[in-house]
Parts: structure tokens; sequence; C-alpha cells
């Protein structure tokens, strides 16, 4: 007789002998106790059932499975273990099939290896992106998928962390439907099929994992392509040996191996870091500016008002998304130079083969240029990328108020400038929002959402929201100098400047900071910018910085020379021509002695933790002072600003996350020393915030704060 019985999170239905065992964990069946204990009691209960000939395990949501519950990670995880019900799955008596109705991901995939039959759809994605948090699969997946798909392609999907369509998996599934809605009718038929035959289980761990003859060199040859990509990492290299484990060993002993591993890589400060950096990333999304029943503004058409670098970069996201865009610039030759720029650039991502010459002009199709005010009337959103000037903008924004419908909503992609003082221009404060895209705007994935004093909530939403049409990740973030982002990273740049007065030189400085995690120094990234950008921002901010003649002494002079960086074949390095490898510059130390010894500084040799403290504590303690003043809620809001925008290593999950794993006692005991340690230099900028002090006394965490909304 038919039964059905429901634990919660798992409901077991048995149909013609067929116990069939559904997950229903949303969002997305995370593999978290209840899940593993429903999953082996079920499984246990179908076995010792007489009535039962095989099991299906599938799933009730559009998902499989997202794996094992990362959040179970930090508090704990009680038994049943994931590889002990996945143990009682691979050696059950009867056959057991997974029948995936969705994508499976980590734990959710290494359920289905563990089966002994696989069905799914055409279209339907598998990955392991356990190396993405700093781990590796560790529920067999190192060990199941070579034997099922071969050692290169499992090698590849496990180290990459990447989804793979299922059709590139040869030997993974047993049967790929066309549809989806076609998988139950296609399942009964396989397992009748499969009963009928009298085909029992088919563990693979019966089967061998073989290294094709003329890929001995496998492992040698993945490590050297990955070398630039896993700079700094600790799980890629531990996956590579796992997988290679598998080929050396009987499943059981790779298990162990396997096993040991995954314990390794989930000790580390950058596990940690990275499954921080997989919840801040989502957390970002949880704004309390705005509820759920908040509507948003339907947004059809845009406009980019300047086709600069900026704005042409801006314009890109709207028309790769496939959302109209109109680019404004009041010269023709300026306009057509930038619609130039833009052409060129996707004919660059052609070149490389991804993109095809028809999307290059479908893209291009979707944006127009003008020189009209006009011509943008009946746009929904309005982006200002024009010079970093407050009365330009302000001019900019009169213009916008007069001739945009009303409703429309008015963004500023201003970096630094003060959002209330531009919404002043206009009649609609509330309709005013910043919208802070990062250089290059087409490829950095960070979108700084710059609220207001009169924003509205749902010109916050709707700019959060189509963030993700965009496909960038939105941090919500007050208005002060800079936001977030540039705030912070001005301490930073600052003590490097100040560094090289007191004898680092370029080349060190930058190399401490790489070997860190950034993709590049400071200097290297300052004359990449162009160093006459920080040196207008510095012209406008005097009355700030006026009081500390140190203050980028020696980058002021190089723009005063004419030596703005790459683009001049001269900065904090020089270039030949054509090459944008830094080479070391003598008369860059000449400048930094000589300004040194005008300004009394004792030149002394600098060691690689000073230039790490020196630059990151700062950095750290104004990111305090934002989240005291409520401009960002929280510190995972920083670190999702700082990995995307910034390039700071997502193995350390961000400067909140690095500055709670090392102590913030430890943080704000040097800057107390620096104070001292640096005379007048330190008294002014090594002044530990209010709410560092606070913590560090208190033994806690930025990460432990509530979040704010102000
Ligand atoms: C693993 O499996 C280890 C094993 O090998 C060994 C074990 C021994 N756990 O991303 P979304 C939450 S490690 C807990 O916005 P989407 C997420 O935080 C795991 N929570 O949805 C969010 O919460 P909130 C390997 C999870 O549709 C909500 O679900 N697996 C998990 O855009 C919705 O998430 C992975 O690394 C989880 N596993 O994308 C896959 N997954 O609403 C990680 C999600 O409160 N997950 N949440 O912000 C993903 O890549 C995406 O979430 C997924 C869905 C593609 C599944």
């Amino acid at each position: 007789m038919d039964s059905k019985q429901t634990v919660s999170v798992i409901s077991a239905d048995i149909q013609h002998g067929v116990a069939i065992l559904t997950m229903d964990n949303p969002p997305v069946n995370a593999l978290g106790f209840q899940v593993r204990k429903g999953l082996q009691s079920h499984i246990v209960d179908a076995l010792e059932n007489d009535g039962v000939r095989a099991i299906v395990i599938t799933s009730r949501l559009a998902l499989f499975s997202g794996g094992a519950d990362i959040a179970e990670f930090k508090t704990g995880t009680e038994a049943p273990m994931l590889p002990d019900v996945l143990q009682t799955i691979e050696s059950a008596s009867k056959p057991v099939i997974a029948v995936l109705s969705g994508a499976a991901f980590g734990g959710g995939l290494e359920v289905a290896l563990a089966c002994h039959y696989r069905i799914t759809f055409k279209g339907n994605k598998v990955g392991l992106p356990e190396v993405n948090l700093g781990i590796l699969p560790g529920a067999g997946g190192t060990q199941r998928l070579p034997r099922l798909v071969g050692v290169t392609k499992a090698l590849d999907m496990i180290v990459s962390g990447k989804p793979k369509p299922v059709e590139s998996l040869n030997g993974l599934f047993d049967l790929i439907v066309d549809d989806p809605a076609s998988l139950d009718s296609a399942t009964q038929h396989f397992v009748a099929e499969l009963l009928s035959e009298n085909r029992g289980p088919r563990p693979c761990s019966s089967l061998p994992v073989s290294i094709p003859h003329d890929e001995k060199e496998v492992f040698e040859t993945y490590r050297a392509g990955i070398k630039k990509q896993a700079r700094g990492f600790f799980a890629p290299e531990m996956c590579i040996q796992a997988v290679e484990a598998s080929t050396l060993l009987p499943l059981s002993e790779g298990l162990q191996k396997e096993a040991s591993l995954f314990m390794s890589c989930m000790k580390t400060p950058q596990a940690r870091a990275q499954q921080h950096f997989f919840f801040a990333e989502r957390a970002a999304s949880h704004v309390n500016d705005y509820a759920k029943e908040t509507p948003i503004r339907e947004i059809k058409k845009v406009a980019v008002i300047g086709a600069g670098t900026m704005g042409g970069g801006i314009a890109m996201n709207f028309a790769n998304a496939g959302i109209p865009v109109i680019l404004l610039e009041l010269k023709d030759e300026a306009l057509q130079k930038g619609l130039g720029k833009i052409r060129e650039n996707y004919e660059a991502t052609a070149r490389k083969g991804r993109l095809s010459a028809e999307d290059v002009e479908l893209r291009m199709s979707a944006i127009h240029g003008t020189t009209e005010y006009a011509d943008i009337t009946d746009a929904d959103l309005v982006i200002e990328a024009v010079f970093e000037q407050m009365a330009i903008k302000q001019q900019v924004f009169k213009t916008l108020d007069e001739v945009c419908k009303p409703g429309a909503i008015l963004a500023t992609n201003t970096s630094t400038l003060d959002i209330n003082e531009i919404a002043k221009s206009t009649n609609r404060p509330q309709d005013v929002i910043g919208m802070h895209f990062f250089s290059p705007a087409n490829v950095m994935k960070l979108l700084e959402v710059v609220k207001a004093d009169k924003t509205a909530s749902d010109v916050i939403k709707t700019a959060m929201m189509l963030a993700k049409r965009i496909n960038k990740v939105a941090v919500l973030v007050g208005v002060c100098f800079g936001f977030v982002g540039n705030r912070m990273i001005e301490p930073y740049s600052r003590e490097a400047n100040r560094l090289l007065l007191e004898g680092a030189t370029p080349e060190q400085i930058d190399k401490v900071l790489y070997d860190f995690g950034f993709p590049m120094g400071p200097f290297t990234m300052g004359d990449m910018a162009g160093l006459d950008i920080g040196y207008y921002v510095r012209q406008e901010r005097q009355e700030d910085i006026a009081h500390d003649p140190s203050y980028c002494v020696v980058a002021d002079k190089l723009v005063e020379m004419g030596r703005v960086g790459l683009k001049s074949g001269r900065g904090a390095y020089r270039y030949e021509e054509g090459n944008r490898q830094p080479i070391n510059d003598p008369d860059v130390l000449t400048i930094a002695k000589e300004q040194a010894e005008a300004l009394g500084i004792r030149q002394r040799t600098i060691s690689d933790q000073e230039i790490i403290e020196r630059c990151l504590f700062p950095l750290i303690n104004e990111g305090a002072k934002i989240l005291e003043e409520g401009i960002a809620a929280k510190s995972s809001d920083i670190d999702v600003i700082y990995v995307y925008g910034y390039g700071f290593p997502v193995y350390r999950g961000g400067p909140m996350q690095y500055a709670d794993e090392i102590g913030l006692d430890k943080i704000y005991n040097a800057m107390v020393d620096y104070q001292t340690t640096l005379g007048e230099h330190g008294k002014t900028w090594f002044v530990p915030s209010t709410l560092l002090k606070k913590l560090a006394e208190s033994g806690a965490t930025f990460a432990s704060l509530t979040p704010t909304s102000k």
C-alpha cells in the first residue's frame, strides 16, 4: 500500500514500490541538520521496508540543492554528517536515483554523486563551488566526480568552482530529458525499466580513476595554468591534492584524504573570510531604508550625461542588459569620440571571443547619442557623469530638473561631492540619488548607491534593484566626502605617500601590498589612474589638508613636473613607450629625499610590517568612523565595497573582516603607538575612533555590531 509521511524539510512518498524522498527546505535546500537527519532516516526506513524496491531523491524547489548549510560552518555541525549520510546512500542495497529538477551545487551535487543513477534535464547546471568558500568539496566530490567524468573535467570544476551545463559532463547523467516538465514521467519510466531489468545499485566506488596516457602531467599543467588566478589562495592547491588522491587511492582511503584536506582548509582564516564574504555580499541587499511593499519605479529608458570614459562605461551596462540608453554630450565631436570608444570596447571583447559580431551591433543599437537635452525628457533614469566639479554638476541638475519628466530618477555618478548640495539645485530632491560606478564602469561589479537626506525610499529601492538587472553588486551608503570607498582609500594613499618621504621606495610599498593580496600596489595604481586626478581632488580639499605640509607632497611635486603617470610615460615609475611595466626611477627617490629634508623628516629603513600597518590600520579606523556615523549600515557592507571596488583580497574577507580576524585590540594599540612614534604626523592622523577603542576594549568585533539605518 502507498503511504505518505512528512518529516518537515523532507517528505517520503512511496509510489508503486519506489520511495520518493523530496527535499523542501527553502530557499536553496541547504543540507542543514534537519535535511541530513531526514535523508538518513528515510533512507534507512526505505531500505528496511520490503515494499520499497528503489529510492528516488529529488526536490520540491526550483533548485535541487545549494549544498551544505554554510551558516552551520560557524555554529558547528551536528551528526549525522553529510559524508556519513552519503555513505549510507552509496552502500544502499537498493538502487538510489537522484532526480535533479534544478541546479545542484556543492554538497547538493555530492548527494547526486553518491546516488547510483542520475537524471536531469537539458540546460540544467551543476557545480562544486566550495573553493569560493575557501574549502574543498568534503562529502566525496573530489573522489566521486573524477570517477564519473574523468580527472581533467573534475579538476577544472573543483578548482575553478564554476558551474557547468549538464550536457557537457559525459558520464555523469544516465538520462537528460529535453525539459523539466517531462522529468516525472521520464523518471517513472527509467525506474520501471531499471527494476524490470534487475539493475541494482551501482556505487561509483567500483569505478577506477584513470588518467589518459597523454595526460600524465595533468596536475602539474593545471597548477601552472592557475598560478596567476590562485595567487595567495590556500584552497585551490588543496583541491588539486584531493583530486590527485582520487587517482592514487581506493575510494574509502581517498575519502579519508579528502576529509583531512577539507579540515585543513576549514581551519584557515581564508575559509572564515571567504564564508564571511559569501554572506556579506548577500546581506548588502538587506537594507532598512525601504520595506518589502515599497514600490519600485519602472526603468525602461536611461539617459547618461557625459560621454567620457565613465559615461561610456555606464551606458554599456544598460545596453548589455538590453535597456535602451541615450548618451548626451554637449559637443558632437566629444559625443562621436565617446560612441567610438564604446564600439572599440565591444569590438575588443568580440576579438577575445566573448561576444559575437551580432551582439556588438545589438548592443551598439541600444545606445543613441544626442547633443540635445530635449531628447532625454522621457528617460526614467538619468545618470550624470560629467566633470567632478560642484558648479558644473549643479548646472546639469538644474537643467535636468527643467527637462525631465516628473518621477524620473536623477542620479549622479560623483565619487566625492556632496549629493545634498547637488539635490538642492533641483526642485525634486526626493528623486536625486548617487549611483557611484567604479572604473572601468562596464567591468567593475560594485555600485555604491548613495542616499541623500531627502532621497525617497522608492528611489533607493529602485536603484538597488536596478543594480541586479545590470549585474552589479549594490551597497547602500550615506553622504560624506568620498562616501565609503574613496573616503577610506584616502588614508591608505596618504600613508603610502608619507612612507616614501620616510625612506620606503614605491617598489617596496607596492610589493608589500601586492603580496598582501591587492592586484597592484598604490603607486602602480596611481600611475595607471593618472596622478592628476588625486592632485585636483587635493586642490579642492585644501582646507582639510593644508595643516599637514607633508600631505602627498611627492605626488604633488610629480604632477607639477608633468609626471602624471602612465599616460605621460612617467609618474612614481617610468615607462617605456607602449609598455605598461613600471620601471624604478631613482629620480623619484631623489625628489622624496629632497622633500623629506625640506620638511625635517629623517629617512630610515621601513619594515614590511610597518607598511601594512601604516596603510591599512588608518583605512580600517576610517571604516570604524563610517560605521559610527551610520554612513555604512554594517561592517560587511564595507567589506563588499573593498573587495569589489578596490581589489581587497577576498581571502581576507575585506578590511573589516581582516580587522576582526587579527583582533581590534591589535589595531587599536598600533594606532596608539604610531601616535607617539610618528610625532606630529602620528598625532594628526593616528587618532583611533571612539568605536574602535570601545570594541577593542570590550574584545568585540565589527561583525558583532547591530546594523544601523541613518
Ligand atoms: C558544501 O557544500 C560543503 C560540502 O562539500 C561538504 C560538507 C561536509 N547555505 O544566493 P541567493 C542563502 S559548501 C546556507 O541570494 P540565488 C543565501 O545566504 C556549500 N545558506 O539566491 C540567501 O540568504 P538571504 C557549497 C545559503 O537564487 C538565500 O539562501 N555551495 C546557501 O541567487 C538565497 O541565496 C555553494 O557554495 C547555503 N549553501 O542563488 C553554493 N546558499 O536571503 C552557495 C544560499 O538571507 N549558494 N544560501 O540573503 C549559491 O551559490 C547561491 O545561493 C545559489 C542560489 C546559486 C544556490
